[in-house]
């Protein structure tokens, strides 16, 4: 029995890497114990028991799920289930754009929910700044640095900021997160040119990109000489992030800027922070301290987790 790291797979087969051997495995058995109830039973970055193939060393069996860290998971509407994207993250690579396919801020928001909800540190990444930033886009990103969230602003066209960003990540496991077409393959690659990752032209018609990744990938990728490597998680892109296990009770609590927040209300913790005379959070949202479009995303998320239906 070996302990190996799973850096891919669909279905029933997945790539599993141990020592350096990468061997193609099945799931031992009907199910694999602990990975029950979710959309997919192992994502990139999972750490498995594998009984290798006595005749065959690019074949194996899955035995076992050792004990996750944590995992990165949103709510597949369509399966009805819980998404794995990534496990045993170290940090949740957040990517978004100015443009091209056009800012969603609200995106960004959900996934900062969802990684802080699992104690995964986010960072979020503007790529293509090449095309420049709107007074809209500089606003939401100078508020998230203003909140305490780290943000790289690069691009991978030109590998402005890309450096930073590399060392960010030295050391350790990343998933990069984001919609079709905001460039988490061309940030990959440029991070490490000796990856060649296949990135695909944003299709015009629809004004985003084509699906090029459809299952997530655990890479790794060299540093500069002297610096540690990199492992990062290329993710498919999704285009609706909802959330999973999140109650709308505790949603503030995930919103740095309303978390002390919490419970000081007149009414308790049973305001609902939408109209209640007295409410901290809504005079934060007047005085600035929390900014509208936050509260707007912390709105619809709530209203989302209420409803089981997304609303953007
Ligand atoms: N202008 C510009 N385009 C970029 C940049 N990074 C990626 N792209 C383009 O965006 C498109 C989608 O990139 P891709 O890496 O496939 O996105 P993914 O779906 O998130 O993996 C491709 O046409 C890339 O050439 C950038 O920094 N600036
Ligand atoms: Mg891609
Ligand atoms: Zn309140």
């Amino acid at each position: 029995m070996t302990e190996g790291l799973v850096l891919g797979g669909t279905n029933n087969l997945f790539e599993v890497e141990t020592d350096s051997l990468v061997s193609l495995c099945r799931i031992k058995g009907k199910v694999l114990k602990g990975a029950e109830g979710y959309y997919n039973p192992l994502a990139p970055g999972d750490r498995v028991s594998v009984e290798p193939d006595a005749h065959d060393a690019a074949k194996g069996m899955i035995t076992a799920l050792l004990a996750r860290k944590n995992h990165f998971v949103r709510w597949n509407q369509k399966g009805c289930a819980p998404q794995l994207l990534a496990s045993n993250l170290d940090s949740v690579v957040i990517v978004t754009t100015p443009a091209e396919p056009p800012f969603r801020p609200r995106f960004v928001d959900r996934a900062l929910v969802q990684a802080q909800a699992e104690r995964i540190e986010p960072v979020i990444v503007v790529n293509k700044a090449d095309l420049g930033l709107d007074d809209d886009a500089e606003d939401r990103v100078t508020d998230w640095e203003r909140i305490g969230y780290t943000v790289y602003r690069v691009s991978a066209r030109t590998g402005a900021g890309l450096e930073e960003l590399r060392v960010a990540l030295a050391g350790r496991l990343s998933a990069f997160v984001g919609q079709s077409g905001v460039g988490k393959s061309s940030l990959i690659n440029a991070l490490d040119p000796s990856l060649a990752l296949r990135t695909q032209a944003v299709s015009a018609k629809h004004d985003r990109g084509t699906h090029t990744t459809t299952k997530g990938v655990l890479l790794h990728l060299a540093g500069r000489p002297g610096e540690k490597r990199l492992d990062v998680i290329d993710t498919p892109g999704v285009r609706r992030f909802m959330l999973h296990d999140v109650a709308a009770g505790s949603l503030a609590l995930y919103f740095p800027e309303m978390e002390d927040l919490v419970g000081s209300c007149s009414w308790g913790m049973s305001c609902s922070h939408e109209n209640e005379p007295g409410c901290k959070i809504l005079e934060a949202v007047y005085s600035g301290v929390v900014h509208e479009a936050r509260y707007e995303s912390w709105l619809r998320i709530k209203e989302e987790i209420e409803t089981g239906r997304f609303s953007d």
